[in-house]
């Protein structure tokens, strides 16, 4: 029977395991947004996933919606992200990178010559970031124009064939969480009257165009994409997801991307916020792996994989406390809780000294 600890097939990678470490943004970026040696070690702890998907990653400056967080647009973030990959490799794992534009989730004092976050319209997000090591309510964006989109567009592209550069097994394009991509989709924050406004089709175009540049970029194999038709994160919402979700999941099975990666409910919370959503509807429509997220435990996961709901589940938060996460799976062990003061920013300290089983019995 399959459960978490069957191999599985990506494309053109064999992974160990069905655990893939889900994107978490920790705001540990050296100055210049560079990845860094900590970074790597971090990383390297944890290869023992099926399936890394490194912390969201702006593909340009105007990108960024919180201090300290990587990107991949110039060289010596291609060269910091080297490290990365090249520790989770040396442990023989795999690790795909997740490509983030945060849209209107950002301030004014991350943007590149203090201007206001891009948006879909200029409807502020009643929402928060992290800046000066604290939580600020994000700017009030201005609204691209039409003219602009195709760079945006082209942007993600370039990043992919970055991440390919810098080591990555493949992409994930971010269209979660009420970040720019999502933005678009939604008819709550994009109340635009030209061809990427109104109708489902023209909401989805940024979205759906990204995945054609990036896979044009890096090839279908090496493209997946994050999805979260009902959250409410940083202010998303859509009147009525379940057809727009539909033919989204529709659109991205012509593109064939190898993965679809899900957070079910409301992201970090409530997986039962906007109950009645039909996922299942989704992944009719779609060929390729599933990952399912958001709140998983063991039995929980194992669960779904036995019912063939998904073909993999991503955890976040207990792979933040637990390097060995998919071993103290195994073994149905006690994991160690998150501490939350560490999450965003600092060192080592809540990022790579969690003690694995080893080092705890020590
Ligand atoms: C937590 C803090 C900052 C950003 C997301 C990238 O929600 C994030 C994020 C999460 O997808």
């Amino acid at each position: 029977m399959t459960d978490l600890f069957s191999p599985l097939r990506l494309g053109r990678y064999d992974l160990k395991n069905r655990i893939a470490m889900a994107p978490l943004t920790r705001n540990r970026a050296a100055p210049g947004n560079v990845p860094t040696d900590l970074m790597a070690e971090y990383y390297g702890q944890r290869a023992d996933a099926g399936l890394i998907i490194a912390e969201a990653t702006q593909i340009v400056p105007e990108g960024q919606g919180y201090q300290d967080t990587p990107g991949i647009h110039s060289p010596e973030q291609i060269a910091g992200w080297r490290k990365v990959t090249d520790a989770v490799h040396a442990k023989g794992g795999r690790i795909f990178l997740q490509l983030w534009h945060v849209g209107r989730v950002s301030h004014s004092s991350l943007q590149p010559g203090g201007q206001a976050p891009v948006a879909p319209s200029a409807i502020r997000a009643k929402t928060k970031t992290f800046v000066n090591g604290g939580f600020a309510d994000v700017s009030e964006p201005r609204a691209l124009d039409a003219g602009e989109i195709p760079a945006i567009i082209a942007a993600y592209g370039k990043a992919a064939e970055n991440a390919i550069a810098a080591g990555f097994d493949g992409v994930e394009a971010h269209g979660a969480n009420g970040y720019l991509l999502d933005q678009f989709l939604r008819d709550g924050s994009n109340q635009r009257t030209d061809a990427y406004g109104g109708s489902i089709q023209n909401r989805a175009k940024v979205l759906l165009g990204a995945m054609k540049a990036i896979t044009d970029a890096v090839g279908a194999d090496r493209t997946a994409i994050r999805i979260s038709p009902v959250t409410p994160a940083n202010d998303a919402a859509d009147s009525n997801p379940q057809p727009l979700f539909n033919y989204v999941v529709e659109e991205l099975n012509k593109l064939k991307p190898v993965y679809i990666h899900i957070i079910e409910g409301a992201t970090g919370g409530d997986r039962n916020f906007g109950a009645g959503f039909d996922y299942k509807a989704l992944r009719q429509r779609y060929n390729g792996v599933w990952i399912a997220n958001n709140g998983y435990d063991r039995a929980m996961a194992q669960a779904v994989l036995a019912q063939n709901e998904a073909d993999m589940v991503a955890f976040g938060r207990p792979f933040i406390a637990n390097p060995d996460l998919v071993e103290r799976l195994r073994r149905d062990a006690p994991l160690n809780a998150v501490e939350r003061a560490t999450l965003y920013g600092g060192g080592a300290k809540g990022y790579t000294d969690y003690p694995t089983l080893a080092q705890a019995a020590e």
